[in-house]
């Protein structure tokens, strides 16, 4: 198969694309039809890696106002509902849904997700079901699961049982939620169980971390340290992160050292914590995202997330990583020509990173022939126009494609 006349991630010349046997065979800037080969012929379209969604929470999606509407439009009352609906959960509940965001998630040209997966449920249903999931769906999609303990690990009934049994289901990651625990004690002891779990299984870390309007919401000093003590380094990540933005310079000044030294992962979720922070402020309100810019300035790697598709803490979302960066570029400030062209690196690059994707990422040569394409010329304009992914195609097979729509003034 011969993919023509893609510009690779922004470059200035296009390239042609040889696939065989799914893999990335050969890329060059011209390379001849062999004989019955096929070929498509983009005309000079954007070709990407595929679309990460690095944070979300898949259980709950497609459930927002069951059984009742968040009203606050905060983190808090997002957990009390789904709380409420946790109660009603059966694992065709959850195939249902999640089959259905996982098709809204391709044809916006995602191909790896990582979710977290609320543990805090004594009988384990939707990690259950996820666990089906990942497996039914690898084809497709490539679906990493959190053991995500909603209600505290310290602070739920058996929380660390819970945590242990969702990592012997098979969870590739642990997760925590620090600012959630009762006490600043249990909020360090969770965090120090958590990176003993993983090490224990020889899992990823990725921790609900500071997502409050709290200056004092200090867990993240406390994941950092043990990732750098412990070795596990960048198989670490911190998500949300929010308290961040309201941590005094002089602090962050010292926690950036140790940042840096930990080399731990960040993920951003800009969409829906530009929603729900700031919420018992007046004016003028915190946006509660986390120092993206600062953090990439430092070298440290971010991501970007959606976190939530319409449940009980977002009431939208179609599954566009694209929404998620136009919030995030606005809302850290980072709309400079090259901060904006090469923006789609945190929804795909930065994101393979901290998924610990490796060389099955990627558009090179002996790499898995994974790519999308978008209608437009880079990203800059892919971005602009809300280009839709024409073709995204996992392994040599095309498991998604759009025709672009006509919109236009009759004048
Ligand atoms: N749970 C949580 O603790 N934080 C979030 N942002 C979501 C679920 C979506
Ligand atoms: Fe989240």
């Amino acid at each position: 198969m011969l993919y023509r006349n893609l510009y690779i991630e922004n470059a200035e010349a296009a390239s042609d694309i040889r696939v065989l046997d799914g893999k990335f065979a050969e890329i060059a800037p011209h390379l001849d039809p062999m004989e019955g080969e096929e070929v498509v012929d983009f005309g000079g379209k954007l070709a990407l890696p595929p679309f990460i969604e690095s944070h979300v929470h898949l259980d709950t999606c497609l459930t927002a106002g069951e059984p009742k509407w968040n009203m606050s439009g905060t983190l808090f009352e997002g957990i009390e509902t789904w709380a409420l609906r946790k109660e009603t959960l059966s694992k065709k509940d959850v195939h249902d849904r999640v089959n259905k965001a996982v098709r809204l998630y391709a044809a916006n040209g995602i191909q790896h997700i990582r979710t977290h997966v609320d543990v805090t449920d004594p009988k384990l249903i939707a990690m259950e079901a996820m666990i089906e999931l990942r497996e039914e769906l690898k084809d497709v999609m490539n679906i990493q699961i959190v053991a995500f303990p909603q209600e505290g690990i310290e602070s739920y009934p058996n929380g660390r049982q819970l945590m242990e049994d969702a990592v012997k289901m098979g969870a590739d990651c642990v997760g925590a939620i620090p600012h959630f625990e009762f006490t600043r004690e249990y909020s360090v002891s969770s965090l120090n169980y958590a990176m003993e779990l993983a090490e224990k299984y020889g899992r990823l870390v990725d921790v609900h971390c500071d997502e409050i309007d709290d200056e004092a919401s200090r867990g993240l000093e406390t994941l950092a340290a043990r990732a750098l003590e412990s070795g596990l380094t960048d198989r670490v990540t911190a998500s949300h992160t929010t308290a961040m933005h309201s941590y005094n310079n002089a602090y962050v000044q010292r926690l950036m050292r140790l940042l840096k030294m930990s080399g731990i992962n960040f993920v951003s979720n800009p969409l829906v914590n530009t929603h729900l922070q700031g919420r018992i402020d007046t004016y003028p309100k915190r946006r509660g995202i986390t120092r993206v810019k600062e953090l990439r300035e430092a070298g440290i790697n971010v991501s970007f997330g959606h976190d939530d598709i319409f449940d009980p803490w977002y009431p939208m979302g179609t599954g566009s990583m694209r929404d998620v960066v136009f919030m995030g570029l606005h809302v850290c400030q980072m709309m400079g020509y090259e901060e904006i062209r090469s923006s789609y690196n945190f929804i795909s690059n930065n994101a393979a990173r901290t998924l610990h994707l490796g060389d099955s990422y990627g558009i090179e040569a002996g790499r898995p022939a994974s790519f999308i394409v978008l209608d437009a010329k880079d990203y800059y304009d892919a971005l602009n126009t809300n280009a839709p992914v024409l073709a995204s195609i996992k392994n040599g097979r095309k498991i998604a494609e759009s025709v672009p729509g006509t919109k236009k003034a009759l004048f």
